[in-house]
């Protein structure tokens, strides 16, 4: 039989092999986090690994899937122990030991909320994507007609999404005296904390109006920039770190050597000493959330739309291609940095240029379908409001509307060779309902910017606006996505 990662066979692993050096079994569970994918395991998780290694045993991360029962069947076996391998060429392994309990909500609620309500808990952190936030992506507020939140609001006691768990476990440390948990949002949102702290207040008004200004006024909401590219492991990855470790782990995570984490210093609760693994604590946090999700974000996704149309499985495929390298360095110079406030102590050149060498790594297989998806959560915060930007500045933006267009063209289901395109999104319904049959641009770009929660109201009102992303169309659907980007380069 296969032999498996797990605490009784940590001692077995090759000395080159990170591992934790703390007592697992003294750990004492200080977060609670909420969506334990890929991206959680090989950041935040990280940066407690070294803290809890530093002796300070008092933040063991119960970690807890929403949906799928995918990682908690991987990792139980594994006493929760799994490895990060952080490539560029050569790859490291570290065996990252801060996920103690793994819950799977949906099997059971109840024994995530009552995870949520322990005294000893100080923080409950958040990875579950733009669409988990149950917002309108446009204003940032909650979307009162979500049907996981008209279903939490009907049944508190089985919430299903993470906003109504973290409203009703609230609401349970408050009746038991117990102080409240500090809320940390890691996601790619701009003000992150901010907007979840607005949809939670306005989750728990909904139930009761004492209860919403408990929550305004007692619960904090850091706001963060977290960064490190983190794609989807594959089998061939995990073929490789079984290889290197002398046994099978059923689901290592694999990522580059760049790791940020940015945090607003608002922890009432207390909070780990992060920074004892480079995390930055600061006063405010957005002038590098705008940094990173207009220069990494936004060109991430105009890669994925334009790279999977013209055929590139992967984001170093992308950005090898003709065109592509000067169209993001080109994005990031001219049209996205002059809308970024001004960072002391940062030089912006030089970050420009490391994205573009992360986005060239050949050791990431990072699929542009995989950053393809949720597009109708991603476009405000990485694109549009940049336009916003540009736009009240009087300045043009062909590049950020040919991402927009690009995202359209993708999101009509079909490809340029006229092969169904498998597009997830939650609005994937609705965009296939309106746009079915039309094939012209000047139709298609009206049928998309009627998408409010996506383009608000005001966007689809500026004409330069329209004509800039109709234009890009055209030239999408008449020459395709590769020979428009060339075009660009001689333009
Ligand atoms: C990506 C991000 O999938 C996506 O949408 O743009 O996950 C990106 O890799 C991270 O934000 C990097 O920090």
């Amino acid at each position: 039989m296969a032999r498996y990662l797990s605490d009784r066979t940590l001692g077995e692993l090759p000395a080159t092999v990170i591992r934790p050096a703390y007592d697992r079994a003294a750990l004492a569970p200080g977060i609670v986090h909420l969506g334990i994918g890929a991206f959680h395991r090989a950041h935040q998780a990280v940066y407690t690994d070294t803290v809890l290694a530093s002796g300070d045993l008092r933040w063991g991360i119960i970690g807890a899937s929403l949906r799928s029962a995918d990682t908690r069947d991987a990792l139980a076996p594994q006493d929760g122990l799994y490895t990060v391998a952080a490539r560029d060429g050569a790859g490291q392994l570290r065996v990252i030991g801060s996920s103690g309990g793994l819950l799977v909500a949906p099997e059971n609620p109840e024994a995530l909320l009552a995870a949520m309500a322990r005294p000893e808990v100080k923080l409950v952190s958040l990875t579950v994507t733009e669409k988990g936030y149950c917002h309108a992506p446009a204003s940032g507020t909650l979307d009162e007609t979500h049907p996981d939140i008209s279903h939490d609001l009907a049944e508190p006691g089985l919430p299903r999404s993470a906003i109504g768990f973290i409203v009703e476990s609230i609401a349970r440390r408050r009746a038991a005296g117990h102080a409240p948990f500090t809320l940390l949002s890691c996601d790619n949102l701009p003000a992150n904390g901010r907007t979840l702290k607005s949809v939670v207040t306005r989750f728990a008004e909904l139930r009761d109006p004492d209860f919403g200004r408990y929550v305004a006024d007692e619960i904090a909401c850091p706001s963060t920039m977290v960064d490190r590219i983190v794609p989807a492991t594959t089998d061939a990855d995990r073929a490789a770190i079984a290889e290197s470790l002398g046994m099978e782990d059923a689901w290592p995570v694999v990522t580059e050597p760049f790791s940020q984490w940015v945090i607003e210093d608002n922890f009432p609760a207390g909070r780990p000493e992060w920074e004892q693994a480079g995390a930055t604590f600061v006063k405010d946090v957005g002038a590098y959330e705008l940094m990173k999700l207009r220069l990494l974000n936004g060109s991430h996704s105009t890669l994925a739309y334009l790279g999977y149309l013209a055929g590139h499985e992967t984001v170093a495929a992308t950005i090898a291609a003709p065109g592509f390298a000067e169209l993001i360095r080109d994005l990031m110079d001219e049209e996205v940095s002059p809308t970024l406030p001004h960072l002391p102590g940062l030089d912006l050149a030089a970050y420009r240029a490391d994205l573009l060498a992360r986005f060239r790594n050949p050791a990431l297989r990072h699929r542009t379908w995989q950053i393809a998806m949720d597009g109708s959560q991603k476009l405000p915060q990485r694109l549009l409001n940049t336009i916003r930007d540009r736009q009240r500045a009087g300045a043009p933006f062909p590049r950020l509307a040919l991402g927009v267009a690009a995202w359209m063209r993708y999101a009509t289901g079909i490809d340029e060779k006229g092969a169904s395109i498998d597009v997830r999104d939650p609005l994937a319904g609705t965009i296939k309902s309106r746009v079915q049959g039309i094939t012209s641009a000047s139709e298609l770009t009206a049928a998309f910017l009627g998408l409010e929660q996506v383009f608000g109201t005001d966007l689809p009102a500026i004409p330069q606006f329209r004509a800039a992303v109709e234009a890009a169309l055209t030239s999408l659907l008449r020459d395709g996505a590769g020979t428009t980007v060339q075009h660009l380069r001689t333009s």
